[in-house]
């Protein structure tokens, strides 16, 4: 109990210094788990072609400064969350209004839930896509994210495995949730975790 009084003190403490802009995802948000209805993106996934279902959409500038795409996260099929090693391919596809204009292939190993957000971390005008990936084990919901940045050989250049920690449905050890605020520090995702009772 001393350890999350501690945790608690500390996100209370840190959190009101960070400035609005720096912040990516408050998982301290439970809107922020909100899964959209990826039947929205079924005809982005029509025109892509090949059997594939879409994941999420972010907008950003992903192959000049300055541009005005969007990124699709585009994967063979939606990723089990209860399987480690979930068997999917995985790309993101640039748009630019109606124009495919790339098709970059994701790291063989990915199997991203969605796409949550672009930023240009550090500052080439490019904007890194930000996506989550999620896994359930055993009652527990764990939620992480992958920053990649985006070209010809998309690279996850940063991962943060543990933002969100839901432990209530659990049955044992400690029920609780870890939620994290993510924000940007140094041109990297930054995040402090806060521990919050079960509902
Ligand atoms: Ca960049």
């Amino acid at each position: 109990m001393r350890a999350i009084a501690i945790l608690m003190g500390l996100g209370a403490m840190v959190a009101p210094a960070l400035a609005q802009d720096d912040v990516v995802l408050d998982y301290r948000d439970s809107s922020v788990l909100d899964m959209a209805d990826i039947a929205q993106w079924e005809p982005v996934g029509e025109r892509i072609g090949g059997d594939v279902v879409v994941l999420g959409e972010v907008s950003g500038a992903f192959t000049e400064a300055g541009a005005e795409e969007i990124a699709y996260l585009v994967s063979t099929e939606v990723p089990s969350q209860i399987d480690p090693f979930p068997d999917v391919a995985q790309r993101l596809v640039i748009f630019a209004g109606d124009a495919q204009i790339a098709d970059w292939a994701l790291p063989e190993d990915s199997a991203y839930s969605r796409a949550v957000t672009a930023r240009d971390l550090d500052g080439d005008g490019i904007d890194e896509v930000i996506l989550e990936m999620g896994f359930y084990n055993m009652g527990t919901q764990t939620i992480g994210l992958a920053v990649v940045s985006v070209g010809e050989t998309p690279e996850v250049t940063q991962t943060l495995p543990d933002v969100y920690i839901d432990s209530c449905e659990a049955g044992a050890g400690q029920l609780s949730i870890e939620a994290s605020v993510v924000f940007v520090s140094d041109g990297m995702l930054s995040s402090q975790t806060e521990t919050l009772p079960c509902a």
